[in-house]
């Protein structure tokens, strides 16, 4: 009987993280560089809400949800979202409390330019980031901008939007006044995030704004015209801006890591296939010496286009004045970075994608690794080595640029106990670890995100902070999840501590109940045995 209160009692010590057993571990692991930053990242719609005050005009994104409210999962929109218009110093209170170094936000383009172009720039817009600004640099925090996160006004949208090319033009000249008002502070700008995603879910499959459906036509014009509009931009920055702010200015791409389902070689082919469409096509412009699209997806929509009987490729390539233009206009690359997949070739993926799309041209089939975990709430398999395999096949493709991965993350459902997202930082962080001594040149990391936000057409119902926010308190009181105390502890000794296991019960606003639980668990099953 006595053993058994011995073992109850010493399994309660092992399981609460006690300090003691903490320092004992850290000994052997292994430390970021000290070059190297941790960072969150937020997106403008995402947390500001604030949709129609200070003189913000309309996005469309803006224009989705008032026109078109049942195509968000949960029928909520961005109007107030975690209220960081008006709170943004609670953000920058988190960001001090986590102790990072890099706050990668973005800039709302109607909220600077209410119709999108440069003729009347609304001076509240610029006072709030102006404001946002001060108090990161107040903090030490380092302000990483994005210039554009998906958030077109809706006027220029009107006009053609990403899929026409007068687009180059506008985002330079919005990219110019940002430069010209908050350039002397800010010194870290990322042009565009996630071109791909862009273009594929706003005009390819029409899941986000503005809803188009074109995978075969639409979604590669919306790429090409994005390639030019960065290059524009770069280019803006690179004359005019650059002698005297001095910063650095690069894109954001994101990518699954793809890999081989079984050593076929219509497999390995497929899996190499599936990097370059969705990876090379926006990376090879920027970051190899052709300044152009990889030549095998060239050939391969060229072909699959003259078999649709057309007699030109819905895939345009850049004429040589552009491609010359293109090269090396990327002073990083940026990663945004999620989840892996397997990739197979075979008779059963032959023509069953609807055409022209981009899943035709591929012609592929994806599928998970069974052992990899996912939450149920959405779509991110935590596989934290293909992290690292992305890293280093963007090294040796693209002559080991300077990358930072600009998002990370993993999605659940409401809930502070989230101890599977802190699993998978720890695990995609010893991924990175793991890449740096493979040789990459991986300088920094963001996680996305700081907070809970509004996650597009799934509105609230999936969440990716590393804060809670009950949408229903008009407060948006952010309280931590386990997750934040584990990053935090993470940003403090610079190494992935496996044993670290930090006490949300601790916190003023507990959920003590799921730890009464596992106690109660552990006393039971003691006494059984
Ligand atoms: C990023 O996109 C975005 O930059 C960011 O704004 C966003 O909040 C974050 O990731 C989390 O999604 O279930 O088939 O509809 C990453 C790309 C976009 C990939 C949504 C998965 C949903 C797939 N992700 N997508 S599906």
């Amino acid at each position: 009987m006595f053993y058994k209160l011995f073992i109850f009692v010493f399994c309660i010590f092992t399981t609460s993280g006690s300090s003691v057993q903490y320092e004992k571990q850290t000994q052997n692991l292994r430390t970021f560089p000290d070059d190297f930053f941790f960072g969150t990242a937020t997106s403008s719609y995402q947390i500001e809400g604030a949709w129609n005050e200070g003189g913000k005009g309309w996005s469309m994104w803006d224009q989705l949800v008032r026109t078109d409210p049942g195509h968000i999962r949960d029928g909520t929109n961005g109007d107030v979202a975690a209220n960081s218009y008006h709170f943004y110093k609670k953000d920058v209170e988190l960001l001090k409390e986590l102790g990072v170094s890099v706050y990668r936000f973005s800039i709302a383009w109607p909220r600077i330019l209410p119709y999108g172009r440069p003729d009347y720039v609304n001076p509240e817009g610029v006072a709030y980031y102006n404001n946002l600004i001060n108090e990161l640099l107040a903090n030490d925090i380092t302000p990483f901008v994005t210039i554009y996160h998906w958030e077109l006004p809706q006027n220029l949208n009107e006009q053609g939007g990403w899929l026409t090319s007068e687009i180059a033009d506008w985002f330079g000249d919005y990219a110019r006044v940002l430069f010209a008002n908050f350039g002397d502070r800010v010194k870290h700008w990322i042009t565009i995030n996630e071109p791909h995603i862009h273009c594929s879910f706003g005009y390819g499959t029409g899941s986000h704004a503005p809803r188009i459906k074109s995978p075969g036509i639409g979604y590669y014009e919306c790429g090409r015209n994005i390639i030019l509009a960065h290059a524009k931009a770069w280019h803006i920055y690179d004359k005019e801006f650059r002698a005297t702010q001095g910063g650095v200015i690069g894109i954001t791409l994101d990518s699954t890591m793809a890999m081989p389902g079984s050593n076929s070689p219509d497999d390995i082919q497929g899996a190499a296939d599936y990097m370059t469409f969705y990876l090379g096509q926006y990376a090879d412009p920027l970051f190899s010496a052709t300044g152009n699209y990889p030549q095998r997806m060239i050939d391969l929509v060229a072909e699959a286009s003259r078999r649709q009987g057309l007699n030109e490729s819905r895939l345009k390539p850049f004429t040589q004045e552009e491609a010359k233009n293109n090269i090396g206009t990327s002073d990083f690359f940026g990663l945004n970075h999620y989840s892996s997949t397997y990739v197979y070739r075979n008779s059963s993926v032959t023509g069953i994608y609807e055409a022209p799309s981009l899943n035709d041209d591929l012609q592929v089939g994806t599928f998970p690794d069974p052992n990899w975990y996912k939450n149920p709430t959405a779509w991110v398999y935590r596989y934290g080595q293909g992290l690292r395999k992305l890293l280093v096949h963007i090294k040796d493709t693209y002559n080991n640029p300077t990358i930072y991965i600009t998002e990370n993350g993993f999605s659940t459902a409401t809930g502070r106990n989230d101890t599977d997202r802190a699993d998978y930082y720890r695990e995609y962080l010893n991924g990175v670890l793991d890449a740096i001594d493979d040789g990459v040149n991986v300088k920094g990391y963001c996680a996305w995100s700081l907070i809970d936000n509004f996650e597009w057409s799934f509105g609230y119902s999936v969440r990716f902070g590393l804060y809670e926010i009950d949408q229903d308190d008009p407060e948006k009181i952010r309280k931590p999840k386990y997750s934040a105390l584990v990053y935090k502890e993470i940003v403090r000794t610079r190494t992935v501590d496996p044993s670290y296991n930090p006490d949300l019960a601790t916190d003023a606003s507990v959920d003590i109940k799921s730890s009464f639980l596992f106690v109660l668990a552990v006393a039971v099953l003691n006494i059984i045995w």
